[in-house]
């Protein structure tokens, strides 16, 4: 067993969070990895407390995640959907049989009193993952996009109508009486803390939640560790989903740049692509090949991260 190097602690959302995420957990040794999972996507849904980005994490975490989709399990059938919708049920949030059962005993398990925390640390010790998922809190947050005819449910916007909407704000409904999971404030206390990590999430509807969390930002600033995110925007594009979009329609230069400038001085150094070389200024950065195709790109992107920090370093004598 090789002597732990400290603890990292993972800000996670989405599918290029959980890609990160892989490659850490393959890095790493489980017990000085925590992931922090954004909970501001969840929602209820035909009943069910859904939790995708734990999901997302859980399944790619566990070699189960369906990778075409970027969401679900693989090897999926879809029974129970096609029947949903032929009895005239909302079927546009697609949810397969195998994923079914993970939403069906979640919400069983919420509604007898367990937190979110647990069901989370027991489906992933089933599934046999090692590293740590930690759901940001246990209390109710809810990620809601302000579109031309108004308030809407995230994955109103997401899914239900595939990003189409002008966003004009975000707001994360409870975000502000929300009890932040205190392991994950303990972690970044952590006097062994190595390094907190940003992963290419998208700021607004991944990681902005988990920094709008009561004293999150505060123990990120008081932490020792270096702070270091991976831009989710590789030459102006987002890998995957609206975070360019988004950033347009909220005045913001949809690049690698304009992510810096969003997380301001919460970094201590950034990892952006060969094609953004250059086009940040102002903290260390750490130039590489980020696009995550393969297994081996998530292994070599967290070893390329874990790097950077360390080379950064503690900020505290
Ligand atoms: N995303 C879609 O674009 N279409 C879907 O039908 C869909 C279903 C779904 C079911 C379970 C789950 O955990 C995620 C699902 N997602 C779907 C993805 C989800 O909207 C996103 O993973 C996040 O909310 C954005 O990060």
């Amino acid at each position: 067993m090789t002597a732990s190097e400290g603890l990292v602690v993972a800000l996670s959302g989405g599918v290029g969070g959980a890609k990160l995420a892989l490659g850490l957990s393959r890095t790493l040794p489980p017990e000085d990895l925590l992931i922090v999972a954004n909970t501001g996507d969840d929602f209820e849904h035909l009943d069910l407390s859904i939790s995708p980005d734990i999901d997302t994490l859980m399944y790619t975490l566990s070699g189960l995640a369906n990778q075409e989709l970027g969401w679900g399990r693989a090897d999926e059938t879809w029974s129970f959907m096609e029947t949903v919708d032929a009895l005239g049920g909302e079927s546009w949030f697609r949810l397969g049989d195998r994923d079914l059962a993970v939403h069906v005993e979640r919400t069983r398990r919420l509604r007898a009193g367990d937190t979110l925390s647990a069901v989370t640390a027991d489906f992933c010790r089933r599934l046999g993952v090692a590293a740590r998922v930690l759901p940001m809190t246990d209390d109710r947050v809810r990620t809601r996009v302000l579109a031309e005819d108004g308030w809407i449910e995230f994955q109103e916007y997401f899914v239900h109508r595939q990003c189409r909407p002008v966003v004009r704000d975000l707001a994360f409904d409870g975000v502000e009486a929300a009890r932040t999971h205190p392991d994950f404030l303990a972690a970044l206390a952590e006097p062994n803390l190595r390094a907190v990590i940003v992963c290419p999430s998208n700021p607004f509807i991944s990681v902005e939640p988990i920094l709008a969390l009561p004293g999150v930002r505060a123990a990120l600033a008081a932490c020792a560790a270096p702070i270091i995110a991976v831009s989710p925007i590789i030459g102006g594009r987002a890998v995957k989903g609206p975070t360019a979009k988004m950033m347009t329609e909220l005045g913001l230069d949809p690049s690698a740049a304009g992510v810096a400038a969003r997380y301001g001085d919460l970094l201590d150094g950034y990892v952006l692509d060969e094609i953004d070389a250059g086009s940040v200024a102002g903290l260390p950065v750490f130039v590489t090949h980020t696009l995550m195709k393969t297994l081996a790109d998530r292994e070599n992107l967290a070893r390329i991260v874990l790097n950077a920090a360390d080379k950064v370093g503690c900020k505290r004598p």
